[in-house]
């Protein structure tokens, strides 16, 4: 189906579920593993034995992955490692009027990544979040996923948690994994952040805790915007159009064309497929530019004659395209993240990186005495009357 127009809001509106997600959070902060155990039993499912994975049930999963999917592993590992190595920050130091200030990198020590499993488990979203977590030299990663039908781990995900060396993994998906990350169980341990994407209940889920851990952002359905012009291939634009939309119904798919050509051939192959496209004729690519802005997508492909040329003008989004690069892409191996802000939070954040994983700890260290300086303190702590603040700094130098 094809829509003119884009609609008012996208469909990630979590309050309905809250109170849904509230009992479950509730269940694991008071009843821990038990709880785990009944609410698997009962959404997933799945009757499972334990929750912790063994060491011995990592590695028989992780030995049934065929050769030729451990080899696309190792591949993407290397491409994402060297995109995320690329962001390391320097330690750095300065000084100005008798103090010499630095900020040292220092990262979090415990981080709860979370994997989703739909149809199929993710693994490529667990390298997606551990990669940056690694370089990030994040000491203790634990990893919750949901059960498989057999009430184990997805081989591909034991795979790459053994890759990347993960403390621990817990076959526990949605509400209650969140939870169990957030507040502990007997057997999941817990951390200071969680990251990861989810459906709306472990979106939810995360709002609901950011009380007491740190959480990465929304990201809900997936969203694609195409900004194109009369020289992208139609077709490619279709495929990347349902590629996306392969996640499901609550997808977010829109064109943006100044070539009416190009619109009508893509909407022919779209036109009678049961999921809405939204497919808008723009009268110039600043057009299409700004739109996109207000839209703030987790993907943009910037799929026009000179991509670089317009690159600078995009101000809200999660992972750009350019040219003839599928989108598909970065959801795999071409190194920036597959976790991306959706629903409009590109406006305020970008997408998993190692800047998620550490912080800057500032310091300064008073070298000088610049009179003028610290009288000023001395000054601004009074006005607040904070006189022992102000003596505190004037007795250093009386
Ligand atoms: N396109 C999704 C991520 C994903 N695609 C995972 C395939 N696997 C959101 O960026
Ligand atoms: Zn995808």
């Amino acid at each position: 189906m094809i829509s003119h127009n884009l609609p008012e809001t996208r469909p990630n509106d979590f309050t309905k579920v809250i109170p849904i997600v509230k009992d479950i959070i509730e269940s694991v902060k008071t009843k821990g593993d038990n709880a785990i155990y009944e609410l698997t039993e009962k959404l997933d499912k799945v009757k499972i034995s334990n929750i912790k994975v063994s060491k011995e049930e990592l590695n028989t999963q992780a030995s049934k992955v065929d050769s030729k999917v451990k080899e696309a592993i190792d591949i993407a590992y290397e491409q994402l490692k060297a995109f995320h190595e690329m962001l390391v920050p320097p330690n750095i130091g300065g000084g100005y009027q008798g103090i010499s200030f630095g900020v040292v990198w220092k990262s979090i020590e415990k981080v709860g990544i979370y994997v989703p499993s739909g149809k199929y488990s993710y693994p490529s979203t667990l390298l997606m979040a551990g990669i940056p977590a690694k370089v990030a030299k994040v000491k203790e990663i634990y990893v919750a996923s949901p059960p498989n039908q057999e009430g184990t781990i997805n081989p591909a995900l034991a795979y790459v948690a053994i890759k990347l060396g993960v403390n621990e993994v817990y076959k526990v998906g949605g509400a209650q994994a969140i939870a169990a990350l957030a507040y502990g169980t007997e057997s999941v341990k817990k951390v200071y952040k969680i990251v990861g994407p989810g459906n709306i209940y472990v979106q939810a889920a995360k709002y609901l805790v950011s009380d007491v851990v740190s959480v990465d952002g929304i990201e809900g359905p997936t969203e694609l915007v195409i900004i194109a012009d009369q020289s992208a291939k139609y077709d490619y634009v279709v495929l990347d159009m349902k590629a996306q939309a392969e996640h499901g119904p609550n997808t977010f798919i829109v064109l943006l064309s100044d070539s009416e050509e190009l619109i009508r051939k893509v909407e022919e192959k779209v036109r009678d497929d049961e999921k809405v496209y939204y497919i808008i004729r723009t009268s110039n690519i600043e057009e299409a530019i700004e739109i996109a802005n207000r839209i703030a997508p987790e993907h943009l492909s910037l799929y026009v004659k000179d991509p670089s040329s317009v690159i600078d003008k995009i101000v809200n989004a999660g992972a750009i395209s350019l040219g003839v690069t599928p989108p598909a892409l970065i959801d795999y191996v071409a190194g920036p993240n597959h976790i991306l802000p959706t629903n409009g939070w590109a406006k305020v954040r970008g997408g998993i990186t190692i800047y998620d994983f550490i912080k800057p700890i500032m310091y300064a260290n008073l070298r000088d005495i610049n009179r003028q300086l610290l009288d000023a303190s001395i000054t601004l702590a009074n006005y607040e009357g904070f006189v022992t603040h102000a003596k505190s700094i004037g007795v250093r130098y009386e």
